[in-house]
């Protein structure tokens, strides 16, 4: 018996002899590891003659196929009776009552949507929905957001391949909803717009899919002194409190005319932001919460109706910055992760439906 049939033999023993996983590895890296005796083996044909490599070659990396092979065999061979003993010591009866009652919860976004819904609809808006597929009449066009507008860019927006009669795209927010509403169902127009909306940008702070509001109101003789009232009750409502104090910014949104980005106060207790009061004071500050403003008379002309006659407002936001504000999330992307403890420590009852008199925050 040469050297390499010795060695063989006596890595196929030791193999066939390891009793559990751990043990055939120690094996594997004793023959085939970087210091491995068949590594070993492979690395002095390098420094053979043309006709000693020619001879031994092939039986060094026959012994290393026939190691390698009996080790995988051995592995199935182990990991099936470790399933096995796993199956025998975890039977469970199926047949024996139930000891848990079901452990699921609404997640964060729905209990935040169940609240935004009740809120509106005591103000007197109806929720309305749309497609998330859109075109780009009802996402675009009808929003007064020309073809050179930036929102429209690519890196922004996912579109559908293939020919279609016009580009079609995930809605990039909710608006085409409220278009959809205006051409279709006469003024005045009361509606909120809640759902997914589709953005192509990914980080800590930013998720592809997201969730917004959109509110909208149709009527005659609007001004911004309404939206004022309106976000600012709304506000009091979600947050539960009375001390909710708002500032309005100038802004630019191609939808409305004038726009106006809407802060909220916050106090700093214990170095955390807690939504009320604050503003201007030595310890408070400001938080965006809202984008808002005059529904632009190019919007209201492109869904058919008269502008003289009748005005709008509109405002939007993310649902889940409004979870998190709330409840005190800090990272957006645990949102979509589905993890069983995060849900657990974060998620409602479904038992707890949001009403106003019982406090919406459940
Ligand atoms: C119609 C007319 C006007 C909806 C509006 C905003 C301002 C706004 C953003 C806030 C944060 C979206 O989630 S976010 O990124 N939204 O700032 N949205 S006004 O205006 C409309 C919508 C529809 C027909």
């Amino acid at each position: 018996m040469t050297d390499l049939d010795q060695l063989k033999a006596d890595l196929l023993a030791a193999i066939d002899a390891s009793s559990g996983l751990d043990a055939l590895d120690a094996v594997r890296v004793q023959a085939l590891g970087k210091q491995g005796a068949v590594t070993g083996l492979l690395k002095t044909l390098g420094q053979m003659s043309p006709e000693a490599r020619q001879e031994t070659g092939p039986r060094i990396h026959g012994l290393r196929e026939a190691v390698t092979d009996a080790i995988a065999a051995r592995k199935a061979s182990l990991e099936g009776s470790a399933l096995e003993a796993k199956l025998a010591s975890e039977t469970i009866d199926l047949t024996l009552p139930a000891d848990a009652v079901p452990a699921g919860s609404v997640h964060p976004i729905s209990q935040v949507m169940d609240e935004l819904a009740e809120i509106f609809a005591d103000l007197g808006f109806a929720v309305a929905t749309g497609p998330e597929i859109e075109d780009d009449w009802h996402n675009f066009t009808a929003l007064n957001i020309p073809e050179t507008h930036p929102a429209r860019a690519m890196h922004d927006t996912f579109y559908l391949a293939g020919e279609h009669e016009q580009p079609m795209v995930l809605r990039t927010h909710t608006s085409p909803v409220q278009i959809r509403t205006m051409t279709s169902t006469p003024p005045p127009i009361r509606i909120i717009a809640p759902g997914r909306v589709y953005r192509s940008d990914s980080d800590a702070t930013h998720t592809p899919m997201f969730h917004q509001i959109e509110g909208l109101v149709i009527d005659k003789g609007l001004t911004l002194g309404h939206l004022k009232w309106t976000l600012e009750t709304f506000l009091k409502a979600y947050f539960e409190r009375d001390d909710i104090v708002l500032r309005l910014r100038p802004s630019y949104f191609p939808f409305t005319e004038p726009s106006v980005e809407v802060d909220v106060g916050y106090t700093l207790i214990k170095g955390k932001r807690v939504i009320g009061g604050g503003g201007d004071t030595a310890t408070g500050g400001w938080m965006e919460v809202l984008g808002s403003g005059m529904v632009h008379r190019k919007v209201i002309e492109a869904c058919g109706l008269d502008p003289n006659e009748w005005q709008g407002f509109a405002f939007g936001t993310g649902v889940d910055r409004l979870a998190m504000l709330k409840y005190g999330m800090d990272d957006l992307r645990a949102f979509f992760d589905g993890d069983l403890r995060w849900l657990k420590h974060y998620g409602f009852s479904a038992l707890d439906v949001p009403t106003l008199s019982g406090g919406v925050g459940a």
